[in-house]
């Protein structure tokens, strides 16, 4: 199997998620560092569009979203996975919960307390990923005492879960929903941790979290964008064997995919392969050849094109 190459940048809550994965599997991995802002030339012509970090590379094969790579890594290794079936709601309601509820205050209060960090043009790009206009410093300075009291209610109700209903949790082999959880409190050490005393008093989410980092990354070692550009050039996508019902969209249509939140980000391309949970399709690129690029159902729309 081709080696797992991992386009992503340090200090990213969300490519965190994967490389505890990764070390959750005891697998090697090629890390590769991409830019946090656009633009991104040496990951659009793997992925035909997407700038989302991270990225999973196989050869010829990119897989965007961390859900994705969740499944695409439970395939090759499925012990421990990421996605057990055994309790999949309340893993799906926990990452959901986390990754689009919790998400705000935490970027919102992180960026905002770490902005003299952080150049304006990270601020302008993520405004701009979003359509937005560039935020005002002083009104995001002004709004961080808000974003304080939401976050202190939010890390309360962990704490709490924690105490009892999810009190599994500290005691469970993770999977990808903990990792979802774990990113978003992670992120508030990251930077200058400027944000991270609003972590304190909750003894429980202390003892979780040094559990979770534990776990570490896996063997990590590091390949140049031109590398990586090198290997899908020299690959083929790999054949999808699926034993998974047919979706709703016949292989050979035209589609453009995008995330259905704030950065479209459409990536278009002719379907191999779709079914009510991914869908893969196919692109070519003068730097790369053929590339197959699959995505989730799940928080992505497929237009026919
Ligand atoms: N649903 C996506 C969300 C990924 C995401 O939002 N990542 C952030 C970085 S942690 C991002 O893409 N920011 C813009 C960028 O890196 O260009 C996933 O699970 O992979």
């Amino acid at each position: 199997m081709a080696d797992l190459i991992l386009h992503h940048y340090d200090i990213s809550p969300y490519a965190e998620k994967i490389r505890l994965a990764f070390g959750l599997k005891g697998l090697a991995w090629r890390s590769v560092i991409q830019p946090m802002v656009l633009p991104k030339p040496d990951l659009m012509p793997l992925t035909g569009g997407f700038r989302r970090t991270p990225v999973l590379q196989a050869g010829a094969d990119i897989y965007c979203d961390t859900l994705r790579i969740a499944m695409e890594l439970d395939r090759r290794v499925p012990d421990p996975p990421l996605l057990p079936e055994e309790g999949r709601g309340f893993d799906a309601v926990l990452a959901t919960w986390a990754e689009r509820v919790l998400m705000w205050p935490t970027a919102r209060y992180v960026t905002g307390m770490n902005r003299e960090t952080l150049s304006e043009g990270f601020f302008r790009d993520r405004s701009a990923m979003r359509g937005h206009a560039a935020p005002d410093m002083e009104k995001v300075a002004a709004d961080l005492p808000h974003q304080e009291g939401q976050l202190r209610l939010m890390l309360g109700w962990v704490e709490d879960l924690l105490a009892g209903p999810a009190s599994d949790l500290a005691t469970r082999t993770p999977r990808l929903a903990d990792f979802a959880l774990y990113q978003r409190l992670w992120w508030l050490n990251a930077l200058d941790g400027k944000a991270a005393p609003v972590l304190a008093g909750h003894p429980r989410i202390a003892d979780w979290m040094a559990r979770i980092a534990a776990i570490g990354h896996g063997r990590r070692s590091e390949l140049t964008p031109a590398d990586a550009l090198r290997i899908a050039a020299e690959a083929e996508p790999a054949p999808i064997a699926s034993t998974a019902p047919p979706g709703d969209i016949p292989p050979g249509s035209r589609v453009r995919v995008a995330t259905e939140d704030f950065a479209l980000d459409p990536v278009e391309g002719e379907t191999v392969h779709a079914t009510p949970t991914e869908i893969t399709i196919r692109r070519e690129a003068p730097e790369t050849g053929r590339i197959h690029v699959h995505f989730p159902r799940l928080g992505y729309e497929v237009t026919a094109l």
